[in-house]
Parts: structure tokens; C-alpha cells; sequence
């Protein structure tokens, strides 16, 4: 068995010089996807900050280091694309559109956090941006990746309800490629031709096993997927233009033809685990390795040096101005009030389609929830 540590080596530089996709996508593109990308360090720093302050309970697994990964492949796809994810899903939330404000009152376990503060960390949902979580049972996401594919194809096919063909994004960690439910889910998937993508975001450790011990065939993961008859990439995670260069043909492709996809997207993570990880299983030089090759140090290198739509000053402002948009986020989780035991226990939990058919219809209903309220007022101010 081999033990070798994750490579940060990826495409050559040679190779990078060929013309690419990326390069016809306007600054402004590139510009708002440096700020995701600095939005979400700058909430996770805040993140383990309150964790340690214990402000935030639970588990909670930060994002750091793997950014580019969220930011690059929703940034590729459409809005209406539903996405799902594992219990690391901060920076989706956040890369979806989610506002930092409701994604961190989640964590403090508010009433104004997205899921009313009964998910924590683990389960970010935001409806309207098309996010369904957020879910701590490693592997249990990929499943339901291949409903909402299903869904959409229903939507489409039998109830007639849109004209437009759409692809699910469907996350997970490299430890959830031995989960049973990923490879039913992969069968099911090629067998019924589901759009969902499954984006492997290999950060080369579970836990605190490396993907070497754990995982058969961890440097060709491409043969997994192919045992599905679907169609697998490898990207690197750190470079945002290679995501885009390489995942946005492959999902529009997929799209196009209603089919399943896998993406072995290389990635690393900075910080342990989770929040209580003494990360005996790897040095400091492999961290630093990936660090040196900083998705958000990239792409800002490249939009002053290559591009030259952003000055030095402009870079720190960003940095100021985020720093302060994430300071109010967790004032506001803060300022805010934990769930009424009495009226959220049991709300939230079954849906009652008919009143009296069940006891449940005695519970009583707690409050809105602020995503969907916030969604409803937007609404009718555009009516
Ligand atoms: C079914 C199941 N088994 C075990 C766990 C405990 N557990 C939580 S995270 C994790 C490691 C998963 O690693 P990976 O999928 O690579 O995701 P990463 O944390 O690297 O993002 C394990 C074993 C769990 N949550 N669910
Ligand atoms: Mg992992």
C-alpha cells in the first residue's frame, strides 16, 4: 500500500500558455470571483475565531484553501442549477449567493440563520439560490444528487413546467468515494441518464486518512466513474481559470445531452478536519506546498500582472471592505435570538399536506423562515 502524501503538482506551465476559455470572460467575471473567493477566507477566519470562542457549537469543518473550487464550478454553470453538498459547505452557501449574514446566525444557532438555527454549521439551505444543503452523513448528499437531477428532468419532461434542460451539482469529499450510496447513486445515474454531476473535492485526506490508504485506485479515481459508463475529468482545484477552462465545457456538454458526469477536482485543505484536529498525518511543508499555489493569490497576481484591471490599492480596499461586510454578519448572528423551543421543535420537521390528517397539525408552526421571507418581500417590491 502506498502512502504517498498529495502532489500539488498539476498542469505545466507550457501548457497553460495555449489560449484559454477563460481568457474571453470579462474582467468583471474574474473580479467578482476574486471577492467570493475573499469573502469566503475572510468568513472562515471569522468562523474559527468564534468557534474558539466557543460563540459557535457543534461540529464546523472551514473552507479555506479550497475556494476556488465552490466559486469556479457554480460560477460556471446557471442559477437555477440545483446544488447539494457535504458538511464542508460554508463557501458553497456563500459562492451561491447565500448572505453571509443568515450563513453565519446559522452557525450561532439563531433564529435568523438559513435553516432558523436547527442545522448549524453542517446544513446551510438557501431555497432560492437552489441550494438543498449542507448534510453531515458522509455520502448521504449523492443520492439525493440524483433526485434533483431526476426532478429536473420531471419538471421538464413529464410536467411540462420548463423548457430548460438543467444540471445538478452534486458535491463530496474524497472520503465519500467508498460510500455504498455514491456508487448505487453513480448506477442509477448512468442506467437513467441523470444530469448530476458528482465533484469530487479531493483535498487528499478523510479525516485523517490520506486517499492513498484509504481508496483503491486513488491516482486514476477516473476508473470509477467509468465503471458507470460515465464520463469523468480531472481538474486542478486551485487554479479558478482551469475550472472554468475545463468544468464548463464538460457541463454544458452534459447538459446538452442529459447525462451524468464526475470530476476528480484537485484540491487541499489548509486548516484541520474540523475544529478540533491536531493533524498528526501531515507536515507542514505539504501544507505549505499548496499554500504557495493560493487559488486567491493567483488569480489577484493575474488580474494586476496579466489582465491589469486591478491595482494594489484596489486589492486592500476589497480586502477592507469585506472584512467589514463579515464583522456585520457576525454582529448580526450575535444581535440575534435563539429558536423558541415551544414553537420550533416540532415545526419545520414533517410537512402536514392536510390539515388534520395527522397529530402533527397541533404542533404549533414556528416562525418564517428569513431566507424564504426575504425572498417573498423581493418579490412583491418587483411586482
Ligand atoms: C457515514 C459516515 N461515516 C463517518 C462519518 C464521520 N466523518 C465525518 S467527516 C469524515 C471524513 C470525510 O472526508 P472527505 O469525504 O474526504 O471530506 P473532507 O472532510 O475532506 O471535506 C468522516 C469519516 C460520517 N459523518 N458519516
Ligand atoms: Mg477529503
Amino acid at each position: 500500500m502506498t502512502t504517498a502524501p498529495p502532489s500539488a503538482q498539476v498542469a505545466s506551465d507550457e501548457e497553460k500558455k495555449t489560449k484559454r476559455l477563460s481568457d474571453k470572460l470579462p474582467d468583471k467575471t474574474l473580479l467578482k470571483w476574486l471577492r467570493d473567493m475573499m469573502l469566503i477566507r475572510e468568513f472562515e477566519t471569522r468562523t474559527m475565531q468564534a468557534y474558539s470562542n466557543a460563540q459557535i457549537g457543534g461540529f464546523c469543518h472551514v473552507y479555506t484553501g479550497q475556494e476556488a473550487c465552490a466559486v469556479g464550478t457554480i460560477g460556471s454553470v446557471e442559477h437555477d442549477d440545483p446544488v447539494i453538498t457535504a458538511y464542508r459547505d460554508h463557501g458553497h452557501a456563500l459562492a451561491r449567493g447565500m448572505d453571509p449574514k443568515f450563513c453565519m446566525a446559522e452557525m450561532y444557532g439563531k433564529i435568523t440563520g438559513c435553516a432558523k438555527g436547527k442545522g448549524g454549521s453542517m446544513h446551510m439551505f438557501d431555497k432560492p439560490n437552489h441550494l438543498y444543503g449542507g448534510h453531515g452523513i458522509v455520502g448521504a448528499q449523492t443520492p439525493l444528487g440524483a433526485g434533483l437531477a431526476f426532478a429536473t428532468r420531471y419538471e421538464r419532461e413529464v410536467m411540462e413546467a420548463t423548457d430548460k434542460k438543467r444540471v445538478c451539482l452534486c458535491y463530496l469529499g474524497d472520503g465519500a468515494l467508498n460510500q455504498g450510496a455514491l456508487h448505487e447513486a453513480m448506477n442509477l445515474a448512468g442506467l437513467l441518464d441523470l444530469p448530476v454531476i458528482y465533484i469530487v473535492e479531493n483535498n487528499g485526506y478523510s479525516m485523517g486518512t490520506s486517499i492513498a490508504r484509504g481508496t483503491t485506485m486513488a491516482d486514476d479515481l477516473l476508473k470509477k466513474s467509468d465503471a458507470y459508463g460515465i464520463d469523468g475529468i480531472e481538474i486542478d482545484g486551485m487554479d479558478i481559470r482551469d475550472i472554468y477552462d475545463e468544468f464548463k465545457p464538460f457541463a454544458d456538454d452534459l447538459r446538452d445531452r442529459q447525462r451524468p458526469g464526475f470530476v476528480n477536482l484537485i484540491t487541499y485543505r489548509y486548516h484541520g478536519h474540523s475544529m478540533s484536529d491536531p493533524q498528526k498525518y501531515r507536515t507542514k511543508d505539504e501544507v505549505k506546498e499548496f499554500q504557495e499555489r493560493d487559488s486567491i493569490d493567483v488569480l489577484a497576481k493575474h488580474l494586476m500582472e496579466d489582465r491589469d484591471c486591478l491595482s494594489e490599492d484596489e486589492y486592500k480596499e476589497m480586502q477592507k471592505e469585506l472584512r467589514a461586510e463579515v464583522r456585520e454578519a457576525v454582529k448580526f448572528a450575535e444581535d440575534s435570538e435563539f429558536p423558541d423551543v415551544e414553537a420550533e421543535l416540532y415545526s419545520d420537521v414533517f410537512l402536514n399536506p392536510m390539515a388534520g390528517l395527522s397529530p402533527s397539525h397541533d404542533y404549533p408552526i414556528g416562525e418564517e423562515n428569513p431566507i424564504l421571507e426575504e425572498a417573498e418581500e423581493k418579490d412583491d417590491s418587483e411586482d
